[in-house]
């Protein structure tokens, strides 16, 4: 491979050259800093809820702070985390390295995304220096439409804005993956992460705009009142609940789906053997995104919609949890009788499979009509999304991080202090909402600061376990850090895995492939020659 030539406009790595940049590589670099920003403020919120929840009479925070403190940490993590961290980091570094691409389709477009992004994220941090908003993440009518005083229509804009910036990515993913394989890179040998993400394209694309015209109509009637949601003037608040939950239950998918194609990534590596049921794995992510469109119901089992409809929306519930139990079944597969090596990547991915099937199962639980009148609106439900949201897609997360930082920096970090995060994060990660499912259980309703006694003892331990878990996820900035200045340099394939991008050299050249590849065979065909393994 050449290196950069000379007269390359991003070949400096002066200022200009990054913010100006079009190279998909570099622009996932300024995601990776942009989210990690992100997840920090975000789990600051995390830190002074569960600061504040140690005792039963929330000593910390006044009511109206709890209230902005939760929905604080809830916006953040859900738009400005959870859905662009892996499609936008990784997606954007791998998916024309793994299809044999020398960029995205709209490489400008890429970057307008990322602009995008940062000035939702500007406005956001704006609303949190005026004093925040306290309707919590699913902006509830008529709470938000008639009486929150806080900045509603300044977070519904800051939503609103980085909503383009996922669907000029999702646009940009597809059209990529649709016209720029490399030759003899059919539908059936795109790698599996390139699949999810295609999945998660297409639902960022279809439902996005959804949400976009719910925000604009709560800010119609706040600012101009319109009668949209306000019974008073001809609305509905029942109608918020629909369109919101048409979108987020989608959206539940958008966080999910790249992390499920993170994890097939990492098992098939580990293993050392062609992913089992390659063509269910991939289209089983097609059909989580299709079916998911249909289940938005079960955010309503208690809002008294009619009975038919909470039935047909339980089954329909129920429907999506097969394909994501296929993919369970296909890596269990796959990992049988593999020669598996402990490398951190596949201690997160281990973790991953673990928490997202107790979401997954806890899920199914809630699906039920008869389970959940009794746990709507309780810790239970808390605990089932922060398994899959937490350990799942924010393991997979990491898992990546892992896994693909020898190739985005040409560096690799000390592999000890790898396993040792994973360790603590999936310990302290337990410790923190396993309790939760309990004390859900038992009746502690969320979003509530003020608690009766007897829910203490579960509290403080979920607070001692998200502080362990706080930690942890710290970890990473040391040895990552350190590996940036001091880390041995890696190989182009320093894990012996299979894929395009492990051909190219780490990190690999601007334009990824000095030769656009040809591609003669079927992804994930290991056992792999003696002399790339380790
Ligand atoms: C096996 C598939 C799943 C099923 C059957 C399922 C079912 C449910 C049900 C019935 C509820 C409503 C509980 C209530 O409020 O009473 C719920 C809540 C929730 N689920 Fe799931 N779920 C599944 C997967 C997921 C995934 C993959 C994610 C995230 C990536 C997720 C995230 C959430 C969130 C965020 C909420 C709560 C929203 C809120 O009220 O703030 N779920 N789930
Ligand atoms: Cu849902």
């Amino acid at each position: 491979m050449t290196a950069n030539p000379p007269s390359d406009p991003n070949a400096g790595h002066t200022i200009r050259s990054w913010l100006l940049t079009t190279d998909h590589k570099r622009i996932a670099v300024l995601y990776l800093v942009s989210v990690t920003f992100f997840f920090l403020i975000g789990g600051a919120a995390a830190g002074l809820v569960r600061a504040d929840l140690l005792t039963p009479e929330g000593d910390l925070l006044t009511n109206e702070g709890y209230n902005r403190a939760f929905t604080l940490h809830g916006v953040i993590m859900v738009w400005f985390f959870l859905i662009p961290s892996i499609p936008n980091v990784f997606g954007n570094f791998l998916i024309p390295l793994m299809i044999g691409a020398r960029d995205l389709a709209f490489p400008r477009l890429n970057l307008l995304s990322w602009y995008v992004y940062v000035l939702g994220g500007l406005f956001t941090l704006i609303v949190l220096l005026v004093g925040g908003v306290d309707t919590g993440w699913t902006f509830y009518t008529p709470l938000s439409s008639m009486f929150s005083n806080g900045h509603v229509v300044l977070v519904a804009a800051a939503v609103f804005i980085v909503g383009f910036s996922s669907i000029l990515t999702g646009l940009n993913f597809i059209v990529t993956i649709h016209k720029l394989r490399a030759p003899g890179m059919g539908w059936g040998r795109m790698p599996l992460f390139v699949w999810s993400h295609y999945a998660t394209s297409i639902i960022l694309v279809l439902a996005t705009p959804v949400l976009s015209i719910t925000l604009v109509l709560i800010a119609a009637e706040r600012l101009f009142g319109l009668g949209i949601f306000d019974p008073a003037s001809g609305g509905d608040p029942l109608l918020f609940q629909h369109l919101f939950w048409f979108y987020s239950h989608p959206a539940v998918y958008i966080m999910v789906l790249p992390a499920l194609g993170v994890i097939s990534e990492l098992v098939a590596a580990a293993a050392r053997k062609p992913v089992f049921g390659y063509s269910f794995v991939a289209g089983s992510s097609i059909a989580i995104a299709i079916i998911g469109f249909f289940v938005w119901g079960h955010h309503m089992f208690v809002s008294g919609q009619s009975m038919y409809a909470s039935a047909v929306f339980s089954f329909l519930s129920l429907a999506v949890a097969v394909p994501s139990g296929i993919k369970v079944y296909n890596w269990t597969a796959t990992l049988y009788k593999g020669n598996i090596l402990l490398d951190p990547p596949f201690l997160f991915a281990m973790s991953f499979i673990g928490l997202f099937v107790v979401g997954g199962l806890t899920g199914i639980a809630l699906a039920m009509l008869s389970i959940d009148v009794h746990v709507h609106d309780t810790y239970f439900v808390v605990a089932h999304f922060h398994y899959i949201m937490v350990g799942g897609t924010i393991s997979a997360y990491f898992g990546a991080l892992h896994f693909w930082w020898p190739k985005m920096f040409g560096r690799m970090y000390p592999l000890t202090w790898g396993r040792i995060t994973a360790a603590t994060i999936f310990f302290g990660f337990n410790l923190t909402f396993f309790p939760q499912f309990i004390l859900g259980f038992l009746g502690m309703p969320r979003r509530y600061h003020v608690y009766a006694p007897e829910f203490q003892t579960l509290h403080v331990l979920s607070s001692a376990g998200s502080t362990l878990l706080g930690f942890a996820y710290l970890l990473p900035f040391v040895y990552l850090g350190y590996s940036l200045v001091a880390g041995k340099r890696a190989s182009a394939n320093p894990w012996g895995a299979r894929g395009l991008e492990w051909t190219v050299p780490s990190p690999p050249p601007k334009h990824n492939f000095v030769e656009i590849p040809t591609v003669t065979g079927r992804p994930y065909d290991y056992p792999i020659d003696k002399e790339d393994s380790r």
